[in-house]
């Protein structure tokens, strides 16, 4: 039975969210250029070419490249957009591939052709009263730019993300009124090449890199902000976070000075994009190390002046602190190592699974920035079965989203928290970010594609897609 006295508000923003690179396909039609995310290989050497370790500008042989196709969103928008209709979506979180709309990054004029697919596909999700929420860059770098410029470790792209920015606002005035300057912001620390296209040259300091980079993105998505509201003041403007509340280990107060020390590192950025300045722990900490951000006075002038109107994140777990002599098991290799934490069970790649915990994120991103809040992805990647007749039974994923809409309910319902909208990560299956594989799947859409390429690329629905179009219909009341 429904329970109509725990609603969400009037107007909250079901739906689904994607990236470019991880479904587009199409990689080299329409004059689109090359981008670090086309160069990333499924397979053993992944981890360090997004980790920044491993340069690798170029296809090479030997390797499998799965954006190159992707699940070819390319060419089947329109029957994927009709299937998200059908689910009841009122928006749909998608990004720009940079290199569609300007092929080498630093070009003066746009390419015709990639502003009039997006313009295609906004248009297509509008027919159905489906909201655009658009990422100007989920982990999207020309290559040309890399090359050229070493990635965003350069002020110089600041200019050429502005010209991108100021081209999208321009030609989607009325037609996109929410959007995302940059995915996972905080992703600069642990991918470097994924999130800033910085390869690390012998002998670099690391963080230097990475923080400067950082600065620059952070730079570049306060001059979007301001011109997004000079070109049209109804546009709501975002930041976007891999959020995950830290627990500490134990009580030790060693482990939670731990939890707190990764806290305030990952949410810097944020606190940059909502407060508009770096907080103290931030500055001193460059000062002792000796990074120098290459700020100056006009920056942190931009920066007080033009904060996000609202705060995204993803949320997939919950992460744990401990201190370097604390004894505990550690789990190594993904984005975010660390300790294990013995109360919470894992999904088949070792992702914690924690409901609870997105009550508790959602309630400290909530104390900290006071602005309302959009969660972006959340999801569950697992190994689907295909039954003889094509049935997909993913109670599994049915059982993670209900958990965890029912505690984002919670914070939203029993503690207040100011939340305009929630999108689950890969609607339709689509190729993972962090392993290039097609089998971690997050979809209520099933794609025929393997993790070597194989498949027709035919869409069908699992047992998940009716049930959350049951959810949207009931505006998150019945989730049975
Ligand atoms: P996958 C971890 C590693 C890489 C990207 O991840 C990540 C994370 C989780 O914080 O971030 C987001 O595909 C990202 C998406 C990505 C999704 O997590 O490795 O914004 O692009 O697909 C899920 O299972």
């Amino acid at each position: 039975m429904a329970d109509t006295t725990k609603r969400f508000p009037d107007g909250f923003l079901w739906g689904g969210a994607t990236a470019a690179n991880q479904c587009e396909g199409a990689y080299n039609v329409d004059g689109r250029g090359l981008a670090n995310v086309d160069v990333t290989p499924h397979g053993k050497d992944r981890f360090a070419v997004v980790a920044g370790e491993r340069k690798m500008l170029d296809f090479e042989d030997g390797y499998y490249y799965p954006a190159q196709t992707g699940i070819d969103f390319y060419h089947h928008y329109k029957e994927d957009i009709a299937l998200f209709a059908e689910m009841g979506f009122k928006t749909f979180r998608m990004s720009i591939a940079w290199t569609r709309i300007f092929p080498n990054g630093d070009e003066e004029q746009p390419n015709e052709a990639g502003l009039a697919f997006y313009e295609e596909v906004f248009r297509t999700c509008q027919s159905y009263g489906i909201e655009p929420l658009v990422t100007i860059t989920h982990f999207d770098c020309p290559i040309h730019l890399i090359k050229k410029y070493g990635g965003w470790r350069s002020r110089e792209l600041i200019e050429f993300y502005k010209r991108l920015a100021t081209t999208l606002f321009t030609r989607y005035k009325g037609l996109v009124k929410y959007w995302l300057t940059f995915n996972e912001i905080n992703m600069i620390l642990h991918l470097p090449f994924m999130g800033a296209g910085i390869v690390f040259d012998e002998g670099e300091d690391h963080d230097a890199a990475k923080y400067k980079a950082a600065h620059n993105e952070l730079v570049a998505s306060a001059w979007a902000t301001k011109i997004a509201h000079e070109i049209d003041p109804e546009v709501k403007i975002g930041c976007m976070m891999a959020a995950g509340t830290y627990y500490p280990y134990s009580c030790r107060p060693e482990d939670v000075r731990a939890a707190q020390v990764d806290t305030q590192k990952e949410l810097c950025f944020i606190d940059v994009q909502a407060r508009g300045k770096y907080p103290n722990h931030a500055l001193k900490d460059f000062e002792r190390r000796g990074i120098d951000l290459g700020m100056t006075d006009e920056d942190a002038q931009l920066l007080a002046e033009n904060t996000v109107d609202f705060i995204s994140f993803s949320y997939y777990n919950t992460r744990t602190s401990a201190a370097p002599d604390t004894e505990c098991e550690r789990t190594q290799g993904n984005a975010f190592a660390g300790p294990k934490n013995p109360y919470l069970k894992s999904s088949e790649w070792g992702w914690a699974l924690d409901p609870l915990g997105f009550r508790i994120t959602l309630n400290d991103m909530y104390d900290r920035y006071q602005k309302p809040l959009f969660v972006v992805e959340n999801g569950l990647g697992a190994k689907d079965t295909v039954e003889e007749d094509g049935s997909v039974n993913d109670d599994y994923r049915i059982d993670y989203l209900r958990a965890h809409i029912e505690a984002m309910r919670d914070a939203v319902v029993e503690d207040g928290v100011d939340l305009m909208g929630y999108t689950t990560w890969g609607p339709i299956d689509l190729v993972s970010a962090g392993t290039g594989e097609m089998s971690k799947r997050y979809g209520f859409i099933y794609v025929d594609r393997d993790d070597a390429g194989n498949g027709t690329l035919a869409r069908s629905k699992k047992k998940s897609f009716d049930w959350y179009k049951k959810v949207i219909a009931s505006n998150g009341s019945d989730l049975a």
